[in-house]
């Protein structure tokens, strides 16, 4: 894979978008901003603790609509900890990965989500998913793309993100009858890279998955096919993330729960 080192200088390198654009990913390497990683760190590690105490023992689930507001399991030991812009203290346009977000999405781009994803130790490899799912039977430029990027070093034994190259392009359940909306968008253990190349012309898209240094950021496409990998270490792994819209799209499955960890308990 060709990395591709971040500047915070527009225009963006026509090489990141031309990444993002075949493989459906990149990693932005390098932006050495340590102050930005710690302040971010430590924001999520206060948010998780103080959701999971409100969380206390209640019995939770896997996936958005069996969650809460403010906390979703996406699967076991993985806890997903929505965290507003402000509660961060940031501001997007001034994020290293701003023009290439508005370049991809276009100007009017907006923020969706914000949040932490952390993995337990022991915690298992997710089943591939995709985060949103094609919008029309033709291939259309990205709808949403999410940036995730990692709180301090993950070796791979800590689990990082693993993308299937080029899959954007295999996931449309629009174009391909085999493939299910529900099985893509939400985990499930049928599917897998080769099952978008499976009675096509195609290639099984090949997996991706690196060691990341603190501050790295995997930049990727929603309709990407992706999955954390198990947690083999004895620390929990934190990775903020930061997903962006086209103006206009409204997706529906990342955050359905409406009920809240500090209602009464039910
Ligand atoms: O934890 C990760 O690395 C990825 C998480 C993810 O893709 C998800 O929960 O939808």
């Amino acid at each position: 894979m060709k990395d591709t080192n971040s500047t915070t200088d527009s225009p963006v390198p026509h090489e990141q978008v031309d990444q993002l654009t075949s493989d459906g990913f990149l990693l932005l390497k390098h932006f050495d901003d340590s102050q930005l990683v710690a302040s971010v760190l430590a924001v999520s590690e206060r948010r998780a603790q103080a959701i999971r105490d409100a969380l206390g023992g209640r019995d939770i689930g896997i996936g958005s609509a069996a969650g809460f507001e403010e906390i979703v399991q996406r699967s076991p030991g993985r806890w997903d900890v929505p965290i507003s812009m402000a509660e961060f203290g940031l501001n997007d346009c001034d994020l290293p990965w701003w023009s290439l977000i508005t370049t991809v999405l276009g100007e009017d781009a907006e923020h969706s989500f914000s949040g932490v994803v952390s993995s337990e130790p022991s915690s298992p490899a997710q089943f591939w998913h995709t985060d949103s799912p094609h919008l029309a039977a033709e291939h259309l430029g990205p709808h949403a793309i999410n940036v995730m990027m990692a709180l301090h070093d993950v070796p791979m034994e800590m689990g990082p993100t693993e993308c299937a190259r080029g899959s954007h392009f295999l996931t449309n359940h629009l174009s391909n009858p085999a493939l299910k909306i529900d099985e893509l968008v939400y985990q499930h253990l049928s599917t897998t890279p080769a099952l978008l190349a499976k009675d096509t012309d195609h290639h099984e898209p090949e997996r991706s998955a690196k060691s990341l240094a603190a501050g790295t950021c995997l930049i990727f496409d929603d309709r990407l096919l992706h999955r954390g990998l198990a947690n083999r270490s004895k620390l929990t792994r934190h990775m903020a993330y930061f997903s962006y819209r086209q103006k206009g799209y409204v997706g529906n499955t990342h955050f359905e729960a409406q009920r809240s960890v500090f209602d009464a308990a039910d």
